[in-house]
């Protein structure tokens, strides 16, 4: 079913609900102004000497440019200084506070989810302000924008870090991944918001929650891959639908 707008119905499962799930992606922060990969809903799209996401962000380039990468990253973190959260990101974290079982997955690196207070969030690909050694594999906070050296050296033993973010052909946070599968199959409603769910493994999380029985609502401006196995897609903006399902409440 395709909806443009929250029907009472949706509000009152809803509030029903014993286990909600949502994941989100790059479509939720295009309203803050952040861009999206693939465009979609007039969201811009990053773009970077000419090259696609998919050279950029990647393990191969990892393996033999890390410089690179790193600028790639330190103009990413220049555009992302500023930028605040929008009423999807509020809505979401308010979900959260009102709901007894609620699990917030995020494909997203840019942070604005805790920004907007939510305390739950499971990155499956990483965190932008955040740096890994390559050395001893301890994670620290990186937030010189724009970066001081490159690479970032170890707070802990002096050897040169990477972003701490998934590229494509890395592997997921092994705990984080399965935390969030947990969360799809124990769902009785699954929401999928701004994302267009073509990147594996996170777009299977909504295929797992619908086989395990979940409601599955998608929020987006356009249909995409994941479309045919909603129950419903809501056709819209994340920042304009997600707060009313809040609206009845008080
Ligand atoms: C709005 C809106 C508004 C606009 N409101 N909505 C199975 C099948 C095929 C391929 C694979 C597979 N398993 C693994 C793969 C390979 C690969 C993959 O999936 N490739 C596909 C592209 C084909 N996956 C991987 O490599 C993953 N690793 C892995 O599986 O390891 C095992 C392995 C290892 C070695 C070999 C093989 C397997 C890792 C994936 C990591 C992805 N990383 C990135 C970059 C992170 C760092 C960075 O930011 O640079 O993550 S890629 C990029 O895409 C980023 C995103 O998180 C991710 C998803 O994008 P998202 O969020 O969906 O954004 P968009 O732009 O695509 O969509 C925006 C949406 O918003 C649109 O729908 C708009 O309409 C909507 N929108 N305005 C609501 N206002
Ligand atoms: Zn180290």
């Amino acid at each position: 079913m395709v909806l443009t707008t929250v029907t009472d119905e949706l509000i009152s499962a809803f509030d029903r609900a014993r286990s909600v799930t949502v994941l989100t992606g790059a479509g939720v922060s295009a309203e803050s102004g952040v861009p999206t990969f693939r465009g979609g809903g007039d969201s811009e799209i990053w773009t970077w000497r000419g090259k696609p996401v998919t050279e950029l962000s990647s393990a191969e380039l990892m393996a033999t440019d890390p410089k690179l990468v790193w600028e790639w990253f330190d103009h990413r973190r220049g555009m992302l200084t500023g930028i605040q959260p929008n009423p999807g990101h509020f809505a979401l974290a308010e979900w959260e506070r009102r709901a007894s079982d609620f699990t917030l997955v995020t494909q997203n690196i840019d942070d604005l989810h805790r920004a907007a207070g939510s305390l739950n969030v499971l990155e499956l690909h990483g965190n932008i302000w955040r740096a890994r050694c390559l050395r001893c594999a301890s994670t620290f906070e990186a937030r010189d924008t724009p970066l001081e050296e490159n690479p970032p050296l170890c707070l802990a033993c002096g050897g040169p870090a990477r972003p701490d973010v998934v590229l494509f052909g890395e592997i997921l946070p092994e705990g984080v991944f399965a935390r969030a599968e947990e969360a799809a199959t124990r769902a009785d409603l699954f929401f999928v918001i701004g994302t267009s769910a073509v990147v594996y493994p996170a777009a299977g999380l909504p295929i797992a929650a619908k086989r395990s029985g979940a409601r599955v609502i998608e929020v987006n401006p356009e249909m995409t891959d994941i479309s045919f196995i909603a129950d419903v897609t809501l056709l819209g903006r994340a920042g304009e639908l997600l707060p009313q399902f809040l609206k009845q409440r008080g």
